[in-house]
């Protein structure tokens, strides 16, 4: 495993030196500061965006009933319950919404993508029509949030850390269909001096994350055009999104515009204020790159007496899964049977059975992925919550 791929640290380090700023929390909060002001002023748009308010979940086009979602400010949280009984993909109506501020609606009839900066040659501009005319290819992969499982912080360790309080369900698999981003990169012409990537999206707040050139360049990092064998519908990314497979989600840029390029680091609020691990465990404010493993359950968390099965998913953004045990009012783990699916960077399936008897339960699940990673009890906490991939005490209620 190249471990430059998975973790910023070094590369993070080395950027602050280039920069001359040491990233203590301080600096690292005034650059937030400074580049939110910059955005402020920053040149308007050219493309044709408009916002549209949706009618569950403000700003998210498709509609969020209550069965699959669970609505939380300008997100829409998936329902765990939803999967039961589901295929190996999330399907489009039920996947997870993360918007900062709301779905832009883009006509790809006047929609460019600009990539320019001091790291290419030229500027160069592609349209939506150029892209689709490029050898697509389709990976299937998880997109998680960075802060999915935040609430176990506050409900399991009793420190709340601050932002959308989700359970487990900002997250879901599909199969994204699009081009290599190197390859759309390539035709501006990239130095030998480049350093940083930085793909801004075109809704309200201009949401971009910087992704390192080698991170940029990999051969599943792409340029989504396509989700689950359909066009990206509008609250994934239409036209255009970033997938950058194991990554936080944010990374994962939706309704591209422009792709920035350059010699020297690139910041945002997404990698300064937000998207760091600050806490008293993390005195040099890591960067938060890849996630971590963890596991669901589909149950909801009320069940009728008898024997059941219990089912559900867990995920490693390092590679697949190769072990899953369940654990019942703290007995012994006992293995769970496992789906036969498992695409690495997505996940796997597995069920156990039970027999429910009337009262509270705990159920626990923990998963091992292919390289060793597991699931501990408890995390250290960080003020953001993000990452939290400890064993979630999951109630069921059984009458
Ligand atoms: N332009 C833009 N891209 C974005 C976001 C956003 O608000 N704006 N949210 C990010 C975050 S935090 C996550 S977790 C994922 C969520 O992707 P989804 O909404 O398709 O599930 O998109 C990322 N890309
Ligand atoms: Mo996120």
């Amino acid at each position: 495993m190249d471990r430059g791929l998975y973790d910023e640290h070094d590369y993070d380090r080395e950027s602050a030196e280039r920069s001359a700023h040491r990233l203590t929390r301080r600096q690292v909060l005034r650059a937030g500061a400074m580049t939110a002001g910059v955005a402020a002023v920053g040149p308007t748009l050219a493309q044709s965006v408009t916002s549209r308010a949706a009618a569950d979940v403000p700003g998210i086009v498709k509609p969020t009933p209550d069965s699959l979602f669970i609505a939380r400010g300008t997100n829409a949280e998936m329902r765990w319950s939803a999967m039961h009984g589901r295929g190996y993909l999330t399907p489009v109506d039920g996947f997870f919404v993360r918007n900062h501020t709301s779905t832009p609606r883009i006509d790809p009839a006047t929609w460019r993508l600009r990539v320019h900066g001091t790291g290419v040659e030229r500027e160069v501009s592609v349209s939506y029509d150029d892209l689709l005319a490029l050898p697509q290819v389709t990976l299937t992969r998880f997109i998680e949030c960075a802060g999915n499982g935040r609430s176990f912080f506050g409900t399991q360790q009793g420190q709340t850390a601050a932002g959308t309080q989700w359970t487990l369900g900002a997250v879901g698999v599909a199969d994204w269909t699009g081009v290599r981003l190197s390859s759309v990169l390539e035709r501006a012409g990239i130095k030998p001096s480049a350093l940083d990537v930085m793909p801004v999206g075109l809704d309200d707040q201009q949401v971009r994350r910087p992704v390192p050139l080698e991170k940029a360049l990999a051969d599943d990092t792409l340029l989504v055009l396509g989700m689950n064998g359909r066009t990206l519908p509008p609250d994934h990314g239409f036209p255009a999104r970033i997938l950058v497979p194991g990554w936080v989600g944010v990374a994962n840029i939706k309704w591209v515009g422009s792709i920035e390029v350059s010699e020297t680091p690139l910041i945002s609020q997404w990698n300064t204020t937000s998207y760091r691990m600050f806490g008293p465990a993390y005195p040099d404010s890591p960067l938060v790159t890849t996630q971590v493993v963890k596991s669901a359950i589909e149950q909801p968390p009320s069940l009728r007496p008898g024997r059941t099965e219990l089912t559900g998913r867990s995920w490693s953004a390092y590679g697949r899964i190769r072990r899953v045990e369940v654990s019942v009012d703290g007995g012994r783990w006992r293995d769970a049977r496992l789906g036969l699916r498992n695409e690495p960077q997505a996940w796997r399936q597995w069920s156990v059975s039970w027999v429910a008897t009337p009262g509270d339960h705990v159920v626990r699940v923990r998963a091992t992925d292919e390289h060793g990673n597991g699931q501990p009890d408890t995390v250290p906490f960080n003020e953001q919550g993000y990452l939290f991939g400890a064993v979630v005490n999951h109630p069921v209620a059984v009458a």
